[in-house]
């Protein structure tokens, strides 16, 4: 008793953990219900303040090390490391963390790409042979005259190279503009392969190594690299190629997609092909059958975290919210079953699931959960998993026990705006182009571009920051791509919409209405990032704004971000030229020669900077200084 007060004390008010009104929702219901969910985990799990500063290392036995963040030079490791030296290698290993994330997922896709298109897989196929030819033409492959197979076969063996190679520059290399490519060269930066890159920070962060933080962080940039123009590069062009390049497709967001009388199944994660195949399960007649001889209406699929927003995009999935309502979506009751892949998965999930019912399934060999079933899935007999999990999803609906409370948000927007979408709504009917986009930024109606992506997370109030900063941005004439966990804050706040133009600039929304885009574009997934790296290149390549992506008036921003993934976007975007600012924390002590290096040397050295605040109006306003410093370098401020 005494300890549940203790408890309660402690807890955060609901609406001061998130501004998202379905998760407060469910945060008091959890409560009321006596369920933890992470909000409560946050407020008893101080974050450990010598971390928080990246002021500790445990690279050997000889520590663990604990410098102090407020007299950074007053003390080494017992080997004589550095603060510079230790933060350096933290970060490193943050970097290669999360590149290998979007490694192994991009490699995944590829290699069932390779099967495919050897024919060894029928359950997948090319399905957009335009995109196959752009892809083609990048890597300089003959397409003329040739079977879409055997040019796969080619983009299949070239594209392998981005994790494989040893030696050389990697295949995408070659869509990089001319001038941020020889930057790389100069510093060294040009990625051999994903796994040589990140075998080699693993190496050069041993203890006893490389211990010249400027040396390390060239390590970051082309380890980062390899995952942004690499690993999650050819996850984004692959996947078009076999799931078909995203165009705007209307879609509802908010746990209000889920429906009481269906049998609701969530996939959540980061794979499509999960994703895909459960599509086809679904809606196999034999499955809706079964679903209505349970008592269901029908099957509701609905996607959460990253392969939702990815699926979102391409087919228009309903997404139920972002990473910080995965388990709050639970507490609904109405989740029959939740499949999980790989990335982003709280262990929590278990806890909560077993607490209300809902059957929660592990599918990839790489992560499994203690004490959750784990069907595996297999791409090579694909519904074997996906319809074991519709099964399950059935009969735990007939089997519903306890109450049923479903929030009735739910916010219809756009979503699916690929780079070459792009080029077509701005360049008009039949043609591509990037020109009016060049030419609005040039007279200035836009005044820049902004990428505002990442995860939401319990440091922060749930998607108060993306809100703000990107209506902040909008209403000073900056268009703002979007992607991964962010794109869903603004979409459940309504604002993924044509009619959004109207808290935009008269410039900005000038452009929106003439075109009938909204002011705020949804991209897809994380590893779509690269669609921005890609359309960044396309304004480079298009003239009149500078000759490489850091003399582009862009920024980018990830205000709530908290995985190692986002270190490695966030450092490839800063490697690539891009102006970077993160928010609610950053692993580095102030003051440092390595905090210098990060967020101010870098940008001298020809490359993006980091950047970082916590309040999301002087973030907009930092991203729009450094927005008008480049329009002012281009000569084109009015
Ligand atoms: Ni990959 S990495 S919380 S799901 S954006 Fe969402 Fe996105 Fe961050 Fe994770
Ligand atoms: Fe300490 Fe150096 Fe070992 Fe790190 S590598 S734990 S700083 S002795």
């Amino acid at each position: 008793m005494g300890e549940t007060k203790e408890l309660k004390k402690k807890l955060t008010p609901a609406h001061d953990c998130t501004t998202c009104e379905a998760t407060a929702q469910m945060i008091d219901k959890a409560r009321r219900d006596g369920v933890e969910l992470v909000f409560d985990r946050a407020a008893t799990m101080k974050a450990c303040p010598i971390g928080a500063d990246s002021a500790c290392c445990k690279h050997c036995s000889m520590g663990p090390c604990r410098l102090n963040a407020k007299d950074p030079y007053g003390k080494v490791g017992v080997c004589g490391a550095t603060i510079d030296t230790i933060q350096a290698r933290n970060f490193a290993r943050m970097v290669a963390s999360g590149a290998a994330a979007h490694t192994d997922h991009g490699m995944s896709i590829l290699h069932l790409f390779g099967e495919v298109v050897k024919g060894h897989n029928k359950d997948y196929e090319i399905k957009d042979t335009q995109k196959l030819l752009q892809v083609a033409q990048t890597l300089e492959i003959e397409t003329d005259g040739r079977a879409y197979q055997d040019i796969g076969l080619d983009i299949y063996e070239e594209l392998m190279k981005t994790y494989t190679q040893v030696e050389g520059e990697f295949p995408f290399a070659k869509a990089v503009p001319e001038k941020t490519l020889e930057t790389w060269r100069k510093h060294n930066i040009v990625p051999r392969g994903a796994m040589r890159e990140i075998m080699e920070i693993m190496h050069r962060t041993h203890m006893g190594v490389d211990q010249d933080y400027e040396n390390i962080v060239n390590q970051c940039s082309r380890t980062a690299l390899s995952d942004g123009w690499g690993g999650s590069m050819v996850a984004t062009e692959i996947s078009d190629i076999m799931f078909g390049t995203p165009r705007p497709v209307m879609a509802e967001v908010n746990m209000g997609v889920l429906k009481e009388d269906h049998v609701n199944i969530i996939v959540h994660g980061h794979e499509p092909n999960l994703f895909e195949s459960i599509m086809v399960s679904t809606s196999d007649a034999t499955m809706v059958e079964a679903a209505k001889a349970a008592g269901a209406k029908g099957i509701n699929l609905v996607g959460m975290c990253c392969s939702g927003a990815e699926m979102m995009s391409r087919h228009g999935v309903p997404h139920a919210g972002n990473f910080m309502s995965t388990e709050a979506v639970l507490v609904t009751g109405a989740v029959d079953a939740m499949a999980v892949d790989v990335q982003c998965i709280k262990q929590g999930l278990g806890k909560v699931a077993d607490c209300y019912g809902t059957e929660l399934f592990t599918t990839n060999p790489r992560c499994h959960i203690e004490g959750v079933k784990h069907i595996e899935f297999d791409e090579d007999d694909p519904m074997a998993c996906t319809d074991e999990v519709v099964i399950k999803a059935i009969s735990r609906f007939k089997n519903r026990k306890g109450d049923i409370q479903i929030p009735k948000n739910k916010n219809v927007g756009i979503h699916g705006f690929s780079k070459e979408y792009i080029g077509y709504m701005l360049g008009g009917s039949f043609r591509e182009s990037y020109v009016p986009l060049n030419e609005n930024i040039i007279n200035g109606r836009i005044r820049g571009v902004a990428g505002v992506v990442g995860c939401t997370q319990p440091r922060t109030k749930q998607d108060y920051m993306h809100v703000e900063l990107v209506k902040e941005l909008i209403k000073n004439d900056v268009l703002v791509l979007q992607t991964g966990c962010s794109q869903i804050a603004l979409a459940k706040a309504g604002l993924l919409i044509p009619e959004a133009a109207h808290l935009a600039g008269d410039g900005l929304a000038e452009v929106c209405e003439t075109v009938g885009m909204p002011p705020i574009l949804g991209l897809g997934s994380c590893v779509d990032n690269s669609r921005i790296l890609t359309a960044a290149s396309e304004m480079v390549r298009t003239g009149g704004l500078g000759h490489s992506i850091a003399d582009l008036p862009a920024a980018g921003a990830a205000p709530e971000w908290m995985s190692e993934k986002a270190i490695s976007i966030g450092h490839y975007f800063v490697a690539s030229g891009v102006y970077t600012v993160f928010g609610t924390t950053f692993p580095i002590t102030e003051g440092t020669k390595f905090h210098k290096h990060l967020f101010e040397e870098l940008e001298e050295m020809g490359l993006g900077k980091w950047g970082f605040s916590n309040d999301p109006i002087e973030m907009a306003h930092m991203m729009i200084a450094h927005i008008d410093k480049k329009r002012e370098q281009l000569g084109i401020n009015k």
